[in-house]
C-alpha cells in the first residue's frame, strides 16, 4: 500500500513535471537563443528532482498520518500544490522591491466588531423620540387617571372595559399612547451604569403575545418599547395574535403599524395559547436575543441595556426585569425608589404554584449594589430575555403543553437543573398591569394547568413529584390515566442535555425550601362523619387562622392533611402548617418541630383513636365538627361529630 502510494505520486509529479517543460518551451522560445532555454530547462529540471526528493519525505509522511483514505484527486491536488509551491519559491527567492498593503484581518462570520471602552449615551439612542407630552394630559409622566366623575354612558363603558379586560381600559383609553413616565427614578448605580462594548450588546427581537387585548394597553407597550430600546439593539417587534376575535385587531392593526417597519405581525389561526404563540413568535425572530413581554407593560428608562449585558457577559443567564405595576384601576406606573427597595424573587410550592418571597440573607449579601442581579429559584416568565441559541438549546417550550400555565415553573426548573442561571435584573424596569383574574377562557377548560404541570413534574422532578401528586388529586388522576400526552421528546432533551437531577435543584438552587415528607404515614382528607364534610384549611390560609369544614371535594389542595410519624396532621402545600389545638377553636400555625433541636409541642401532637375521636395530648379533648369552626370540647366517644376518617386518596 504505501509503496504504491510514492510510486504513484512520483509517476503522477514526472508527468506534471514533463508538461511544465513542454510549456515552458512553447512560451518562452522566442526571446531566447537555443543555448540559454537548455540551461534554463536544465536549471528547472534540477530544481524539480529536488523536490520530488522532498516529496518523497512528505509523501511517506502525509501516509503515516491519514492511512490509505486519501483520494486520487487528492493526491493530485497535492502534487499540482507542490509544483505551485515550486513556483511560488523561485518568486520568493528575488528581492522584494515592493511593500505590499498589510492584510487586513477579516472579521470572524457572525462575531461581531467591537470598539474598546463603553457605549456612549448617543449611541445607546432610542429607536424612536419620544413626542413632547403635554405634562395635564391624563395618566401624564406614569401619574395615576382619576376622573371626577362619569356620565352615565361614561359608567356603562368602563363597565364593559373592565368586564372584557379585568383592567380598566376605560382609563387606558383616555391615557396617551405616547405617556412619558417623569424622571428616572432607579438608584443612582443603575443610572450611571455603563455597558463595554466589547463583547457588544446583543440586539434583541421582542416578542408580545396578545389574545383579545385592549387596543390602547397593545399600542402603549409598543411604542414604550420604541420609546426606550436603542435603536442598535432592538432589532423588530413581533406582535403574535393569539387568535384574536376583534375585529380592530385584525386590518386596523394591521393599517397602524405599516408605518412602523421594525413592527411584524404573525398570526395563530386558531386558539392555541401562550406557549404555542410565543414558539411562533420565536420562529421568525431574526435577533440575536428574545425579549418576551406581555401585552399590558410600559418599559421604564434603560430597561433593556442591563438584561442584554448580562446575556453579553454569559450567555446561558436567563434574566427577567424587575417587574413594577401598572395599577389595574388607574393605570399609575409604581416608579422605582432611588434608595432601591426590597426585592423579591421567585419560588414555588408543593402544587407546583409560582410565588414571590423576600430574598434569603446570603443573597442580599452577595449583591453589592443595585446592578448586581438577584438568583431566583423560578422566575415569574411573563418577562424575560434569552439568547435566542440558548433558547433553541434549552429546549425552547414543551410544545405539548397547552394555552398557559406551569410553562414557567418548567423552564425554571430545566434553566437550572440544565446549566443555565435565572435572574432578576433590578436595574431593568417594567411595570406590567398585574390582574386578579385572567379574562380569557381556557378552550378545553382549566384542567390543561394540571395537565402541563403533570408534564413537568413527570419530566423534571424525579421522585419529588409525588408530593406534588398527593396535594393534587387531578393531576395524580392524569398520571394513572396517562392522559398528559408523549414525553419522550422532553426526557430525551433531559438525557441529551446532562441535565442535573431534582435533588440537586433542591439543594443548590433553593436550600431554602422545605421539603415535605416523601412518604408520610397516612395523607389525604379528614372527614367528619356527624357533618358530613371535610376539614379544609380555607382560603390564603397562612397559618394563624381557623379552619373550616367544607364539601368534600376529594382533590386535595386545602384539604389536603398529613399525619406524620411524630403525630401531628399537617397542610402542607405553601407552608408546614400544624393544626394546633387550643381552647374553642383549632387553628393552622407553623408546626413547632422543625427538625432537630425542636420538638412537637403537645397542642400538636394528635392520636387517632379507634373509636375515630382525634385527641390531643395537651388539651386532653377532642376535636368536633359542630361548630362554626371545628374546635376542641370533652371527648364523648357517642358524639358523630367528633368521629373522623382519615381518607387516603388513593
Ligand atoms: C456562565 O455561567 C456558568 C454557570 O455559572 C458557568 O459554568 C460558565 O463558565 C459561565 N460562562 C462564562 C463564559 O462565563
Ligand atoms: C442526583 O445527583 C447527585 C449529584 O448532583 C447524585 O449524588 C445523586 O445520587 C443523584 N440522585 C439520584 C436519585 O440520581
Ligand atoms: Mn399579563
Amino acid at each position: 500500500m504505501k509503496k504504491t502510494h510514492f510510486i504513484r505520486s512520483t509517476y503522477l509529479c514526472g508527468l506534471s513535471g514533463m508538461a511544465l517543460l513542454r510549456m515552458l518551451r512553447r512560451f518562452i522560445k522566442k526571446p531566447f537563443s537555443q543555448w540559454k532555454l537548455w540551461k534554463f530547462t536544465v536549471i528547472i529540471f534540477i530544481f524539480l528532482i529536488f523536490l520530488l526528493l522532498l516529496q518523497r519525505e512528505v509523501g511517506i509522511q502525509d501516509f503515516h498520518d491519514e492511512p490509505g483514505i486519501q483520494t486520487k484527486d487528492g493526491k493530485r491536488a497535492n502534487v499540482l500544490g507542490l509544483v505551485l509551491n515550486a513556483m511560488n519559491n523561485i518568486k520568493g527567492a528575488k528581492p522584494k522591491m515592493q511593500i505590499k498593503a498589510p492584510v487586513r484581518q477579516t472579521q470572524v462570520p457572525g462575531e461581531r466588531r467591537c470598539l474598546p471602552g463603553s457605549y456612549t449615551a448617543a449611541e445607546l439612542k432610542p429607536f424612536l423620540d419620544r413626542p413632547p407630552q403635554d405634562p395635564n394630559a391624563p395618566g401624564a409622566s406614569g401619574k395615576a387617571f382619576k376622573p371626577v366623575s362619569l356620565s352615565p354612558e361614561e359608567q356603562k363603558e368602563k363597565e364593559r372595559g373592565d368586564d372584557k379586560h379585568c383592567f380598566n381600559a376605560f382609563a387606558s383609553d383616555r391615557i396617551s399612547l405616547h405617556r412619558d413616565l417623569g424622571p428616572d427614578t432607579r438608584p443612582p448605580e443603575c443610572i450611571e451604569q455603563k455597558f463595554k462594548r466589547c463583547p457588544p450588546l446583543p440586539t434583541t427581537s421582542v416578542i408580545i403575545v396578545f389574545h383579545n387585548e385592549a387596543w390602547s394597553t397593545l399600542l402603549r407597550t409598543v411604542h414604550s418599547v420604541m420609546y426606550s430600546s436603542p435603536a442598535i439593539l432592538l432589532k423588530e417587534i413581533i406582535l403574535v395574535d393569539d387568535a384574536s376575535d376583534d375585529d380592530y385587531l385584525h386590518d386596523k392593526l394591521d393599517e397602524y403599524v405599516k408605518q412602523f417597519q421594525i413592527v411584524k405581525i404573525v398570526r395563530q389561526k386558531t386558539r392555541k395559547g401562550l406557549i404555542t404563540a410565543r414558539l411562533l413568535g420565536a420562529s421568525v425572530a431574526t435577533g440575536e436575543t428574545l425579549t418576551f413581554l406581555d401585552a399590558h407593560c410600559e418599559c421604564f428608562y434603560g430597561w433593556l441595556e442591563p438584561l442584554l449585558a448580562r446575556i453579553a457577559e454569559n450567555y446561558t443567564c436567563v434574566v427577567s426585569p424587575d417587574i413594577s405595576a401598572i395599577d389595574v384601576n388607574t393605570f399609575e406606573f409604581s416608579k422605582p425608589s432611588p434608595y432601591g427597595h426590597n426585592h423579591n424573587r421567585g419560588n414555588f410550592d408543593w402544587s407546583l404554584s409560582f410565588g414571590w418571597e423576600s430574598l434569603p440573607e446570603h443573597e442580599n449579601k452577595r449583591r453589592k449594589d443595585e446592578t448586581y442581579p438577584i438568583k431566583t429559584p423560578t422566575f415569574a416568565g411573563g418577562l424575560f430575555s434569552i439568547s435566542k441559541d440558548y433558547f433553541e438549546y434549552i429546549g425552547k417550550y414543551d410544545e405539548e403543553m397547552e394555552i398557559w400555565g406551569g410553562e414557567n415553573i418548567e423552564m425554571s426548573f430545566r434553566v437550572w437543573q440544565c446549566g443555565g442561571q435565572l435572574e432578576i435584573v433590578p436595574c431593568s424596569v417594567v411595570g406590567h398591569v398585574f390582574r386578579s383574574k385572567s379574562p380569557h377562557t381556557f378552550p378545553k377548560g382549566t384542567q390543561v394547568i394540571t395537565r402541563n404541570q403533570v408534564r413537568l413534574a413527570e419530566v423534571w422532578m424525579d421522585e419529588f413529584k409525588d408530593i406534588f401528586y398527593r396535594r393534587n388529586r387531578e393531576a395524580a388522576k392524569i398520571v394513572k390515566q396517562k392522559t398528559f400526552g408523549d414525553l419522550s421528546k422532553r426526557l430525551e432533551l433531559r438525557q441529551r442535555l446532562q441535565c442535573k437531577n431534582f435533588t440537586w435543584y433542591l439543594s443548590n438552587v433553593y436550600p431554602e425550601v422545605y421539603v415535605p415528607d416523601l412518604n408520610p404515614p397516612l395523607s389525604g382528607f379528614l372527614r367528619n362523619i356527624g357533618r358530613r364534610s371535610c376539614l379544609d384549611a380555607g382560603e390564603n390560609n397562612n397559618g394563624g387562622k381557623p379552619l373550616i369544614m367544607y364539601t368534600c371535594h376529594g382533590l386535595g389542595g386545602n384539604q389536603y392533611f398529613e399525619y406524620t410519624a411524630r403525630q401531628e396532621i399537617r397542610h402542607n402545600i405553601q407552608k408546614e402548617l400544624c393544626l394546633h389545638a387550643s381552647r374553642g377553636a383549632v387553628q393552622l400555625y407553623e408546626c413547632g418541630y422543625k427538625g432537630k433541636k425542636s420538638r412537637t409541642p403537645l397542642e400538636e401532637n394528635w392520636v387517632i383513636r379507634k373509636d375515630q375521636l382525634l385527641y390531643n395530648r395537651a388539651l386532653k379533648m377532642c376535636l368536633t365538627a359542630n361548630d362554626e369552626h371545628p374546635s376542641m370540647v370533652s371527648c364523648n366517644p357517642s358524639d358523630p361529630f367528633q368521629k373522623w376518617i382519615f381518607g387516603q386518596n388513593n
